[in-house]
């Protein structure tokens, strides 16, 4: 199954670019998550859709068969582990 990666609108979220960037560095596939920012609201839709793979409700996300990995350093450090 392909890694998925959750990201934020790419213009405002550069959080969200760097583990984009390392995967397509990388070559390693993965499909693209876009999760909209409407507002960081609890009630948000963007708060609502996080919060199914993340409890904390921030982007960026890489769901692996699953298991999911926040916070851009620790998505970093799993890819260099896995790949
Ligand atoms: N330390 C986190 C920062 C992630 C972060 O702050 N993401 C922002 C978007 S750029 C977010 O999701 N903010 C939602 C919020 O603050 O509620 C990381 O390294 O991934």
């Amino acid at each position: 199954m392909a890694l998925q990666l959750y990201v934020g609108n790419k213009n405002y979220s550069s959080w969200s670019m760097r583990p984009w960037v390392l995967l397509k560095q990388a070559g390693i596939p993965f499909d693209e998550v876009m999760v909209r920012f409407d507002s960081f609201d609890v009630d948000s839709v963007f708060k609502k859709r996080l919060r199914a793979v993340n409890p904390l409700g921030k982007v960026p996300v890489l769901v692996d068969d699953g298991f999911a990995i926040w916070d851009t350093l620790a998505i970093a450090e799993y890819l260099a582990e896995r790949f």
